[in-house]
């Protein structure tokens, strides 16, 4: 049984193997989230982005890569991309499901243990936070690990917080 926990705060500081990261295609960071871990982290996350934007091109919406997490207290970031809220008929649930089951299958083929997620898409992105928030618990409690036993919802922001409590 995965244990999932819902805390508020800043993902940067949390002590979990892995954080993930609401990325942007590029990998070359951006704001929000994305900012914050590279300000903390430091420039070493962003030279193994670029390694894999060398090998791959970046990362497409709903799929997942992994870096160190550089100067952090977690062991490593998985960097995922969220889709854009385009009103919801451009598959924007499927991708976002996709983001948290891939950086999921992502951190667990490694053998990490304990893996802790942002609301991604809920911000820059603009999807709407109640759906948003739906489609990651499903997502969470639909996947069968081998190795991961904590799952971590970091809601920064109060209304993703008060929409987590009253889900889980
Ligand atoms: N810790 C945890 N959550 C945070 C933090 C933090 N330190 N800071 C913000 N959030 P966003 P998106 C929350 O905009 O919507 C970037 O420019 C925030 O309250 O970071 O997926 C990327 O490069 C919100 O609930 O990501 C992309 O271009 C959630 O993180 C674009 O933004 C996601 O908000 C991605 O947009």
């Amino acid at each position: 049984m995965i244990k999932v926990r819902l805390i508020q705060g800043d993902i940067t500081k949390q002590e979990v193997d892995v954080i993930v990261n609401a990325a942007n295609s590029s990998l070359l960071g951006g704001g929000g989230v994305d900012g914050a871990i590279h300000r903390a982290g430091g420039a070493a996350i962003l030279e193994e982005c670029r390694k894999i934007r060398n090998k791959q091109g970046g990362c497409k919406t709903g799929e997942a890569v992994m870096t160190t997490a550089g100067n952090l207290p977690a062991k490593k970031v998985i960097h995922t991309v969220g889709p854009v809220w385009n009103g919801g008929g451009k598959d924007e649930k499927h991708l976002l499901s996709s983001c948290y089951l891939n950086a999921l299958k992502l951190a667990d083929e490694n053998e990490y243990e304990s893996v802790a997620f942002p609301n991604i898409s809920t911000g820059i992105y603009r999807f709407p936070k109640e759906e948003a928030a739906k489609v990651a618990v499903e997502a969470v409690k639909s996947f069968a690990p081998q190795h991961i036993k904590t799952i971590t919802f970091v809601c920064f922001d109060d209304d993703n917080f008060k929409i987590y409590e009253a889900l889980i």
